[in-house]
């Protein structure tokens, strides 16, 4: 952790719920059968599949320790629970594509309602509010241009038909700070915020 910060800067950050190894291992696996359906897409790479809760953006690197501050408290207040990802589907329709995405069969009211409490609470810290309702997925690829992604969504959600059977426990808000490379996003997590218990680790 850490995210090499220096004096000054702005970073781009979001809020994410961290999905454990085994998990990711079963999605990398049903992606790498399924990729080639869709060779237009840019799929997410394995270490960087999450559930995003809130997208921050550029911010200065400063006024870092107010916001963390609020997530935290945000974090305890809040409790553990149980997320289980089922189905997938493409925004804004399956039809005309521009993101491919896992839903959350269990979880997805809890994660709205951490979502919609940070929202509100780093507006305070100068984040600019959500517009659009929260919608709980888990980004597996995105497209230039949008296109019909059915046939691949079909095959993708009957390799994955097992996975809502490996349910998990969410204990923790990760802070990431997101770098934009050429070669795809690197995400490194500055910080975790335990759902009703002190536990936020920091370099
Ligand atoms: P997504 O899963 O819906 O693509 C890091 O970029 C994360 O922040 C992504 O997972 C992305 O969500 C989310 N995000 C939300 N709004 C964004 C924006 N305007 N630009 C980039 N990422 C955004």
């Amino acid at each position: 952790m850490g995210g090499g910060k220096k004096k000054g800067e702005t970073l781009r950050l979001f809020a994410a719920l961290d999905i454990p190894e085994k998990v990711r291992e079963r999605i990398a696996e049903a992606v790498s059968r399924n990729a080639g359906l869709l060779p237009q897409a840019r799929w997410v790479r394995k270490e960087n599949l999450h559930l995003t809760l809130k997208f921050i953006g550029e911010y200065p690197e400063e006024k870092l320790g107010g916001l963390e501050e609020i997530m935290e408290a945000k974090a305890l207040n809040g409790e553990p629970f149980t997320v289980a990802l089922k189905g997938c589907g493409g925004f804004p329709s399956p039809g005309k594509a521009r993101v491919i995405w896992l839903g959350m069969g269990k979880g997805e009211k809890e994660a709205a309602s951490l979502a919609a409490e940070l929202d509100s609470g780093l507006s305070k810290v100068g984040v600019g509010r959500e517009t659009r309702p929260f919608r709980g997925h888990l980004t597996l690829a995105r497209l230039r241009n949008p296109l019909d992604c059915s046939p691949c969504l079909a095959s993708l959600e009957e390799d994955l038909a097992g996975l809502e059977d490996m349910d998990f426990m969410i204990s923790e808000i990760t802070l990431y700070r997101s770098f934009l490379r050429p070669g795809g996003p690197h995400y490194v997590p500055l910080r975790r915020f335990g759902l009703g218990r002190e536990c936020g680790a920091r370099d």
